[in-house]
């Protein structure tokens, strides 16, 4: 009786709490506009803030996004190719003088990005194709005239030398490893809507019988050869190296992924300590690891084509290229 009565006290008030919420609603909606606005020349809602124009007459410079932002690119992992060349950008732009890159970790991108679009504010991401967050919001990537980001990329597949002697079958599965950016982007939709990852890479396996028969073609069922891939906790590179783990382990291996830092990634295939990775991003992104590791690697070629990094932002911000950007001061 008395903890009923607590759990109705709960739910009485998770109630009052909602309904406090959905009458705010309509006042906030109103808010973010403002806030967005809320440097000193920009009183006004979105609009006004875009004529407001008037005192420089340049219309890139309707919104000083910079200021808002205290001239901050949100980063994810320090040793990502991203970071490194919105690092380069803040160097190579000049109207990017002043500007930092902070670096943090890619699920924590994703949560900072989250919470600026719920508020409407500014925010400028280093960002990646495939990834889910362009099928949940309206984003886009700045244009880069530079070409510091580089242009189309492949992800590779590399594994350590003498693989295709001691474990052909592995060899085989992972040179037979492709799919395309919408494959890829399915499994981590459904992660990032909650699924676990091994939940998501089943589905998907279970979805695509065809495209998993073309890896397994050929290749002889094993009984417990261990495996070892890396991988960073990037959210690609979270769907792909699961949904080959998988792959793998229905075939009889018994696979172990091991998530580390990038450039460890590279170097434990390149000395052997893991035996392969499908997260080599070229020829831009890890062109340095590459150069750095190569004669010590097996390439197996590309099994994604048309992936690509930049600098992203929501699309509620009206700005095109990154040399709209103002620098700092
Ligand atoms: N990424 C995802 C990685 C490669 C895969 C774009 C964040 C990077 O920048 O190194």
């Amino acid at each position: 009786m008395f903890k009923l009565t607590w759990k109705h006290l709960g739910m009485a008030l998770v109630l009052a709490l909602v309904l406090i919420v959905s009458a705010c609603g309509s006042d906030e909606e109103n808010e973010p506009a403002n806030n967005a606005n809320n440097t000193e020349e920009n009183g006004g809602n979105d609009t006004s803030a875009n004529d407001n124009a008037e005192n420089t007459g340049d219309d890139a410079a309707a919104t000083n996004y910079g200021e808002e932002m205290g001239y901050v690119i949100t980063g994810i992992e320090p040793g990502a190719g991203v970071v490194k060349a919105a690092e380069k950008t803040t160097q190579d732009y000049e109207n990017l003088a002043g500007w930092t890159v902070e670096t943090s970790s890619s699920g924590t991108m994703a949560t900072l990005l989250a919470e600026a679009i719920e508020n409407e504010e500014p925010i400028i991401v280093t960002g990646w194709t495939p990834h889910w967050k362009f099928a949940k919001y309206d984003l886009h990537y700045l244009e880069d005239p530079k070409g510091v980001f580089g242009a189309e990329e492949q992800i590779k597949t590399m594994v350590r030398q003498g693989l295709e002697e001691d474990q052909p079958e592995a060899y085989q599965i992972l040179d037979q490893f492709n799919w395309t950016a919408a494959d890829m982007e399915s499994v981590m939709l459904e992660i990032s809507n909650g699924a676990t990852e091994e939940e998501a890479a089943r589905n998907w396996i279970d979805a695509n019988p065809d495209k998993v028969a073309e890896w397994v073609d050929g290749v002889d069922q094993v009984d417990g050869n261990e495996i070892e891939l890396v991988y960073v906790l990037w959210d690609s590179e979270i769907a792909s190296t699961n949904v080959v783990a998988e792959v793998m382990r229905d075939h009889g291996f018994d696979v172990d992924i091991k998530s580390v830092e990038n450039a460890a990634m590279w170097e434990a295939v390149a000395q052997g300590g893991a035996d392969g990775m499908v997260a080599a991003w070229l020829p831009g992104t890890h062109g340095d690891l590459y150069e750095q590791f190569k004669d010590e690697l097996v390439d197996l070629g590309p099994n994604l084509e048309g992936a690509k990094i930049g600098l992203v932002v929501p699309d509620y911000m009206e700005i095109d290229s990154i040399e709209d950007l103002q620098p700092a001061e």
